[in-house]
């Protein structure tokens, strides 16, 4: 009797130890990557649209009014040779959401397409400038890096072109 009680207890600890073990084995998994540098090639760039006022009228309220993102040409400013053509654009990075781990260091490869001149800096989870602003241009490549301590969001700003040219790097929990 006391032999298959030692045995059932046995059985129970070895039971009990392999539960645990696959537990942190789950715990380690949900922990993430190994820290790291993310590398993200962030791009500059305008997208651009045009047509005419035979397929759709022009917006009442000019594009720029909304945000200064937004580019507008009116009838008649896009081609003098055709009244009716009106054209809209916006400024963006691209891509436009990024994620990262706690920890990382993050690197942005910034180069710009369109646009000669960019107000670009990079704002922490609290509101704090990890990056204090610089002019980013045309043409050139430029590299920021900054450790992402804080979970949360770090937004990458354009103060000439925002709020549209705006992109979020999402941190998480490590
Ligand atoms: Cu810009």
């Amino acid at each position: 009797m006391n032999r298959i009680l030692a045995l059932v207890l046995v059985l129970a600890v070895v039971a009990l130890g392999a539960s645990l073990f696959a537990l942190a084995g789950r715990g380690a998994q949900a922990a993430g990557p190994a820290v790291g540098e993310r590398i993200f090639y962030v791009t500059g760039l305008e997208y651009k649209g045009a047509t005419s006022t035979k397929d759709l009228a022009a917006p009442e309220k000019d594009p720029k009014s909304l945000g200064d993102g937004y580019r507008y040409k009116k009838p008649g400013d896009v081609d003098k040779n055709d009244a009716t053509r009106w054209e809209v654009s916006t400024y963006r990075w691209e891509p436009g959401t990024m994620t990262a781990f706690q920890g990382d260091k993050v690197t942005f490869v910034g180069f710009i397409v369109n646009g000669d001149h960019h107000k670009t800096w990079v704002e922490d989870p609290q509101g704090k400038a990890v990056i204090a602003e610089q002019d980013w241009q045309r043409g050139r490549e430029y590299k920021v890096s900054f450790v992402a301590d804080k979970v949360g969001y770090y937004i990458l700003h354009c103060d000439e072109h925002d709020p549209s040219m705006t992109a979020y790097l999402l941190v998480l929990p490590r």
